[in-house]
């Protein structure tokens, strides 16, 4: 083919060297477009680089938070624990400024922690209490701290009595003796759990059913509850133990079967995650809202006697039915395409069916529970889909 020379006004241009300086002109594009990526991924490299150290660092700092997570805060340290952890998902300058962020949170809470935090305090370490004792001359002692996953209850079950069970007295002795001669002085509430009822003995389960606990946990919370009893007809301490059912709310940790539920669904629902993974569907429990039982903690403190109570809705649900309103939530009926058992989350003792009969806490404390099964339910799955939006 021949090339006919281009004319632009007088000039004659030869259309071969048109044709090299277009493709050279290319070239230099490709060249600067080349250079341009390369730094700009250098810059994200170092970014996610800077990104890494501020996570080891924030590692370490949570590491400290999670010695303390035995103590009353441990849900503060597990609510840093999940964010750090979403955190981990995150990627590019997005991490840095998610990492920033995270970090303030965690000086906020050693601010409030400092107390606490700054000895060390410990369950299983009795000196260690007695000093949280005088550091902070409590009026009210709340005894939430324990290794409180049944599940890991069998894999460290010596770890989850001394914890679990003997931390309670430790806290007991701790009490006591920084109360001195006043031995009514401070309030003690002890979490007991509906865990000690286990292979139940009658149903719905009151104060006055008998205990039998199917788990390590189950048997170290049972050990807690009577010492709690105990140092309160042997001392006339004001010590009393709430024995709470199942409480959950979208600050639950992930590894327990409601949240687990609720943040697959937000997932599948986004299109992130294909399906969920668990045990035993037809387990029954009796699952309130958290903070309704929160406040009931704290009217159990308020009475002039200390006293034992049954805290719970009085509706038991099984784990099939919670996956039914988590999934309608979300727009799905049929969720059992969804839905795989495996034997690595069944237990080797289950608690079948758990439902509570909280008329004494009703009578004499004027508790309610306000939310209902299907609004906490539905209070999960949202904050989830919301959470998982947010790129938490
Ligand atoms: O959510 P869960 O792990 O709670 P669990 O064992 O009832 O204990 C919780 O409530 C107690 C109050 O009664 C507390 F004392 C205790 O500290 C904790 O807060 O399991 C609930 C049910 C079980 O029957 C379990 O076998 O769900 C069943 N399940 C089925 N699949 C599963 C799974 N549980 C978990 N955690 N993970 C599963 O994949």
């Amino acid at each position: 083919m021949v090339l006919e020379p281009i004319q632009v006004g007088s000039v004659t241009l030869d259309p071969v060297l048109v044709l090299l300086g277009l493709l050279g002109f290319a070239a230099l594009a490709l060249l600067v477009l080349v250079v341009i990526v390369a730094v700009h991924m250098s810059r994200r490299r170092r970014e996610a680089h800077e990104s890494d150290a501020q996570l080891a660092e924030l590692k370490v700092r949570l590491r400290t938070l999670a010695e303390i997570s035995v103590s009353r805060h441990g849900e503060l340290a597990r609510a840093v624990n999940e964010r750090l952890d979403r955190m981990t998902h995150r990627v590019g300058s997005d991490l840095t400024e998610t990492a920033r962020k995270t970090t303030d949170s965690i000086a906020k809470l050693h601010e409030r922690l400092a107390v606490i935090d700054s000895a060390q305090k410990n369950l299983t370490d009795l000196s260690s209490l007695i000093r949280a004792m005088r550091d902070s001359d409590p009026d009210e002692v709340y005894n939430l701290g324990a290794v409180s996953f049944v599940a890991y209850s069998w894999e460290n079950a010596p770890l989850t009595t001394d914890v679990t069970g003997k931390g309670v007295l430790n806290m007991l002795e701790a009490v006591r003796l920084h109360s001195a001669d006043d031995l009514g002085r401070i309030r003690f509430y002890q979490a007991s759990s509906s865990e000690m009822f286990g292979k139940v003995q009658e149903v719905p389960q009151r104060e006055t059913t008998l205990l039998w606990p199917r788990s390590p946990y189950g048997v170290s919370k049972v050990f807690g509850h009577y010492m709690t009893i105990n140092y309160r007809e042997s001392y006339g301490m004001h010590a009393s133990s709430g024995i709470l059912f199942n409480h959950e709310s979208p600050r639950r940790g992930p590894e327990f079967v409601t949240r687990k539920i609720s943040q697959a669904v937000a997932r599948i629902h986004l299109g992130t995650q294909k399906d969920i993974v668990l045990g035993n569907l037809d387990a029954e429990r009796d699952w309130g809202f958290a903070g309704d039982y929160v406040e009931a903690m704290w009217l159990m403190l308020q009475q002039e006697q200390a006293d034992d109570y049954v805290i719970s809705t009085g509706e038991t649900h099984s784990i099939r039915e919670f996956l039914t309103l988590a999934f309608a939530r979300v727009g799905i009926d049929e969720w059992e395409p969804y839905v795989r058992q495996d034997e690595r989350f069944m237990r080797p003792a289950e608690v079948d069916q758990l439902i509570g009969d909280a008329a004494k806490a009703r009578a004499a404390l004027g508790w309610e529970p306000r939310v209902s099964f299907p609004e906490l339910v539905a209070m999960m799955v949202d904050a989830d889909v919301e959470a998982q939006k947010a790129g938490w």
